[in-house]
Parts: C-alpha cells; sequence; structure tokens
C-alpha cells in the first residue's frame, strides 16, 4: 500500500483508539469514510486521472479503506465487550452468599397473653365478648353501681370524650371492660326472650370481656392504656366456691403450674358484694414465696345484676377483673410495662 495510505490508516487506528464511546467511534470513523472523510475524499479525486491510473490507485484507496473498516470494526467489538464486561460486573450476585431472610413476624406478648386467657376460658365454657371502648356514662359507671361521686368518675382518673350531636351524656374512654360485660347480658337476654316466655330457662351467662382500657395514670406499672380481662358467671346458683374453682384452674393452667397457691383477701368493689383480691404464690423460681395481686373478684352484687336486666333472686354469679398486662409481666419476668407499648423491636421480638 502507498505510504501516504499508510498513514491515513494508522491515523484511522490511533483515532479509533482514542474513541472511548460508540458515539465517539462514530465521529471518528465520520472523519475517515464518512460523506466527507479523507478517504472519500481520495475516491473523488480518482475522477480527473486516466483509466490506468485511475484502476491502480483506486485499488491502493480500496485497500485502505476495507483497512480502516476493519479497524473501525474491531473497536465496535472491542467498546461492546468493555460495556457488557462493565454491566456484568456491575449486576455481579454472589449466588454462593445466603439468602435475604426476612425475619419472621410475631404477636405482641400481650396479644400471646390475651389468646391464651381467650383460650383457657372458652375450654371452660366461656364466651368472649367484645365492644365499644368509647362508652357511656352509664355504661361505664352508673350500671356497675359506681354512685354519682364516685372518685372512679373524676377527670383524674377518666379521660373524657366531647361526642358530635352530644345527647348530653358524658362520654368516656373505658376505664375497665365491665361494660362489655353489661352489653353482653342485655344482648344475651333478647337473645334468649322468647324461650324464657315460653318458660324455657334462660341459659347461664358465662362470658370473658378482654380489651383495651384508659386511666390517667402513667409510670412503671401504669398505662394510660392498658389491658384488663373481666369474667362473669351468672346462674341459678353460682357461687363463691365456682369462683375460687375456676379461677384457681385459670392461674394454674395460664402460668403452667400446678402447684400455685391462691389467696382471696376481703375487698370492696361497688359492684360486687362480698369482694376478694386475688393473690397468687409461686412455689419455685424467681417470685417463689412472694404474694402477688393478680385480680380483683365477688358475687355480683343484686343491684348490678338488677341494672343488667335480670332478677337478683333467680340469677346470682361471680365476676372477677384481672389485668393482662401484668400477667404477661409476671410469665415473662418483664418489670416495666411500658416495654410494651414502646414499640422498640429489640424487646418484642424476644416473644416471636
Ligand atoms: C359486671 C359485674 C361485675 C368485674 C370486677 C374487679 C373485681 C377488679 C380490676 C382489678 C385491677 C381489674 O386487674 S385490674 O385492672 N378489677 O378488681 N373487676 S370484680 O366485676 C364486674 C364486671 C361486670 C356486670
Amino acid at each position: 500500500m502507498k505510504p501516504e495510505f499508510d498513514s491515513i490508516v494508522a491515523s484511522a487506528r490511533a483515532a479509533f483508539g482514542q474513541a472511548g464511546t460508540p458515539a465517539e467511534l462514530e465521529n471518528a470513523k465520520a472523519q475517515f469514510i464518512g460523506k466527507s472523510g479523507r478517504i472519500t475524499e481520495l475516491m473523488k479525486g480518482l475522477a480527473a486521472l486516466s483509466v490506468e491510473e485511475k484502476k491502480s490507485r483506486g485499488a491502493a484507496i480500496n485497500q485502505a479503506k476495507q483497512a480502516i473498516e476493519a479497524a473501525l470494526t474491531e473497536r465496535r467489538q472491542a467498546l461492546a465487550d468493555a460495556e457488557l464486561e462493565a454491566q456484568l460486573k456491575a449486576e455481579a450476585l454472589d449466588v454462593s452468599l445466603p439468602g435475604r431472610i426476612r425475619e419472621p413476624g410475631g404477636l405482641h406478648p400481650v396479644s400471646l397473653t390475651l389468646e391464651r386467657i381467650e383460650q383457657i376460658f372458652a375450654s371452660m365454657g366461656f364466651d368472649v365478648a367484645d365492644g365499644p371502648e368509647i362508652e357511656s356514662d352509664w355504661h361505664s359507671f352508673t350500671s356497675l353501681n359506681n354512685p354519682p361521686n364516685h372518685p372512679a368518675r373524676s377527670m383524674q382518673d377518666t379521660f373524657y370524650v366531647d361526642i358530635d350531636g352530644d345527647d348530653g351524656i358524658p362520654y368516656n374512654l373505658r376505664p375497665h371492660t365491665s361494660p362489655m360485660q353489661v352489653r353482653y347480658a342485655h344482648a344475651h337476654i333478647k337473645r334468649y326472650a322468647q324461650a324464657v316466655k315460653r318458660g324455657e330457662p334462660m341459659p347461664e351467662i358465662r362470658v370473658i370481656a378482654p380489651g383495651r382500657t384508659y386511666r390517667v395514670d402513667s409510670d412503671a406499672t401504669h398505662s394510660p392504656m392498658f389491658h384488663q380481662c373481666e369474667g362473669l358467671w351468672l346462674g341459678e346458683n353460682v357461687s363463691f366456691k365456682d369462683l375460687k374453682v375456676v379461677f384457681t384452674d385459670f392461674c394454674r393452667t395460664f402460668f403452667e403450674s400446678d402447684d400455685l397457691a391462691l389467696r382471696f383477701r376481703p375487698s370492696f368493689f361497688p359492684f360486687t358484694e362480698p369482694s376478694a383480691e386475688i393473690d397468687i404464690q409461686f412455689q419455685s423460681g424467681p417470685l417463689a414465696g412472694r404474694w402477688l395481686e393478680v385480680a380483683g373478684s365477688g358475687q355480683v352484687h343484686p343491684q348490678v345484676v338488677r341494672n343488667m336486666g335480670l332478677d337478683p333472686e333467680k340469677h346470682i354469679g361471680f365476676a372477677f377483673g384481672m389485668g393482662p398486662d401484668r400477667l404477661t409481666m409476671l410469665r415473662y419476668g418483664v418489670n416495666d410495662l411500658r416495654l410494651f407499648f414502646d414499640g422498640d423491636i429489640r424487646f418484642l421480638k424476644q416473644f416471636r
């Protein structure tokens, strides 16, 4: 090939080698074999030559053009390979790495306790009530024989809420789950009204009422929102003995301890008479020997039986109230109630 053409091919190769991207390469190609490229100009110059010169010079230019096109193809492939290499590197996935596990979720410890309480009482034939968390003054206090000036009614203890279309009745965030029991009793009576009219005995009321409750209180053992689970068993002749049997059975099952001791300490509540606080005592483990208060209880007060729409001469029985948060603290050895409501996964994941 003519030295003049060698230098063009060499500078084409150099220009292509400098091109870092397909676009730059296309620009470099245009310098040589594009419309106004150097090879194209040389081809145009052939027109002025003789037939003989045209033949030999044209062949030489063509040879140069082929060499440039070969260099162009080679560089295109090199850029394409580099691009693929970079892409493979960027998307490299080390398949030998362990999979990205999604940690299994879990229920909140208090939810586990509520489920456990419900299962145990369901196994003893108790129904589970549900009901509103915003309650009327009547359901939260009056129906439960709380006198008008009872301290529990005060704003220091109970959260009050303004309801649109206010009917003049104060509404509150229920301070206990008792209102659900009263509602359950009313519904139960309505459900069996026809049967009772036909002279059939009304089935016993045997229900627990678990759920969120609210009081103006907050420290290591009190939270403004906490949980309660109350129970009610009303029948022709359900006595304090039945309460002791049922609650003892519940505690021993819940804490999985057959030698758990219970103590019923005389107490007072407006809605039960007689009333008793219930303490338990573990015989082994870190809390062994200590009496731990877990609930309140008693025979349902006759006035409350009346407020439920029943005749206290025909329907007697017991009620109790316990704190699932407290049971959870005892069961898992948690010493600050607030840990349940901080939402700290490090704490909560222990109960998965
Ligand atoms: C009706 C009639 C009677 C429910 C009862 C208690 C005693 C009680 C609290 C103690 C602290 C629950 O653990 S706590 O948060 N409750 O002491 N509750 S008797 O008596 C009722 C409920 C409903 C119709």
